[in-house]
């Protein structure tokens, strides 16, 4: 056995302070030449050498797991970032915060030239040109042509995409307020753009998800709905009774509607069996308190939250948090965060709604495909205007700025799952059974499950705790 002072002292000398689990592991160990393979590995100005930092130290909880939150951070969404209401003077600025990020985008890949440039002269007549802009509306005509409405900050014009054309398939996706470029040719009088090739600003082919060594696994789930009648209390206690055995998961990401709210809906206070907001987000607290302290927990809001509906949502408020342990990281919706570096950006989901009803093909029980469309838009809620609410702000923060490793949101409470040029696209389901409303609008949950993802292989599982 090594004497506990002598292992203090050497790493004292190194100019390290040492965790006492890593302590006692190297007593127990009595082995000094582990010291030195675990000095050399650690980064000089690391101040606390903590057991993360020792791949091979078997992981203990509450006693066996350790504190996972310095390899927890938040990049985005962090507390009081959302900012206040604005003026809707300021809805300039956030479109125009889009048009210059995602515009960029695509112009790294082809030219482009101003709308001005075809509206205003001939120099352009009859030679193929591209334009970047914002939809600022779509339809398909009669004859099943589709025609836009393309606005750049010199000029808007419409744009046809005829039926026939290869690609069309996703000119039938084209959704207001996303920004598109497109290869083309003027008419001869510069009044229309005939539509040749579109251009999204889309995820790099060769985009590679880093994928952290010895990261262990997170659990991602969504929608938890307290207080709720259809709130599924005993496939939720299973699930924690599974965590918390589960030695090898060190974070659990929830995606937002952690209670079910009051006055969300007409006629909810007959669904409520706690009919308070204090007291829903109370009982949460205390059920997430049953975990483990030193599994990391990451609670973003949905639109059933306490805090106001337009995104970019602020994290819930401190008076709702008396009851949470402090291994509880609270963060606005969207927020990105970093986990031992891999980055999850978590979104709740309203959009998706949107766009299954805009989106030819699109349906309930695919949520991931829907996911796949905000990847290639770069953008968490392209359409402004219809369920979502999308609040003024001067940088556009749905926007999808960094490419995530794992793309997590919730909301329509059916699980799905796909990969889109590298990122993995998780959308976690429930743990509400179907209520009155989505009986009437045929939505099918898939409650009572929960994606575990293996950072190092980026490898996810649906686990089931319905029965
Ligand atoms: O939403 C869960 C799912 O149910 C989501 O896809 C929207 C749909 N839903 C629920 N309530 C409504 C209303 N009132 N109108 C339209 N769609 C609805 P959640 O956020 O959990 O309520
Ligand atoms: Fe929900
Ligand atoms: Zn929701």
């Amino acid at each position: 056995m090594l004497a506990e002072q002598e292992i203090i002292a050497r790493f004292c000398e190194a100019g390290h302070l040492v965790d006492p689990a890593v302590v006692s592991y190297l007593r127990e160990r009595g082995d000094p030449a582990l010291i030195f393979g675990i000095l050399a590995g650690i980064r000089e100005d690391c101040a606390v050498v903590l057991p993360s930092h020792i791949p091979s130290l078997a992981p203990k909880r509450d006693g066996v797991r350790f504190t996972a939150d310095p390899l927890l951070e938040v990049i985005e969404g962090m507390e009081g970032s959302a900012g206040p209401l604005r003026q809707i003077e300021d809805y300039v600025s956030l479109f125009r915060s889009r048009y210059d990020t995602l515009g960029a985008l695509i112009r790294k890949r082809s030219g482009s030239i101003p709308i001005e440039a075809l509206t205003h002269s001939s120099r352009f007549r009859d030679s193929e040109v591209t334009i970047v802009g914002i939809v600022i509306d779509v339809k398909t005509t009669a004859k099943g042509h589709r025609i836009l409405e393309l606005e750049d900050p010199t000029g808007t014009i419409p744009v046809l995409f005829n039926n026939g054309r290869d690609g069309f398939s996703e000119a039938e996706r084209i959704v207001p307020d996303e920004v598109i470029g497109i290869r083309g040719k003027p008419a001869p009088e510069g009044k229309l753009f005939y539509a040749e090739q579109l251009f999204r600003p889309d995820v790099p082919i060769q985009h590679a998800p880093y994928t952290p060594k010895n990261s262990g696994k997170v659990a991602l789930i969504s929608d938890i709905h307290i207080g709720s009648d259809t709130f599924l209390q005993e496939p939720w206690e299973r699930f924690c009774d599974w965590i918390s055995a589960a030695d090898d998961i060190s974070y659990l990401l929830v995606a937002g509607d952690l209670v079910d709210g009051i006055g969300i809906y007409p006629g909810q206070e007959k669904e409520l069996t706690i009919p308070n907001i204090y007291e829903q987000y109370d009982r949460l607290g205390e059920m997430l308190s049953t975990l483990p302290s030193s599994l990391g927990i990451v609670l973003a809001p949905g639109n059933h939250d306490v805090v106001r509906g337009a995104e970019p949502q602020p994290v819930i408020p401190s008076e709702f948090r008396s009851t949470y342990p402090k291994n509880c990281t609270f963060v606005e919706n969207p927020a990105v965060v970093s986990i031992h570096g891999a980055r999850v950006l978590m979104y709740h989901g309203r959009s998706i709604d949107d766009l299954i009803g805009m989106i030819p093909g699109a349906r309930y029980e695919a949520p991931s495909e829907m996911m796949e469309a905000m990847l290639k838009r770069r953008h968490l809620a392209p359409t402004y205007g219809r369920r979502t609410p999308i609040l003024a702000t001067e940088r556009d923060r749905l926007l999808i700025d960094t490419v995530p490793e794992i793309l997590h949101t919730g909301h329509v409470h059916i699980t799905g799952i796909s990969r889109y040029r590298g990122v993995l696209a998780v959308n976690a389901g429930a743990w509400q059974s179907q209520t009155a409303f989505q009986k009437q609008m045929n939505i099918n949950p898939t409650p009572g499950q929960a994606v575990i993802v293996d950072l190092e292989r980026m490898e996810p599982q649906i686990y089931d705790f319905l029965s």
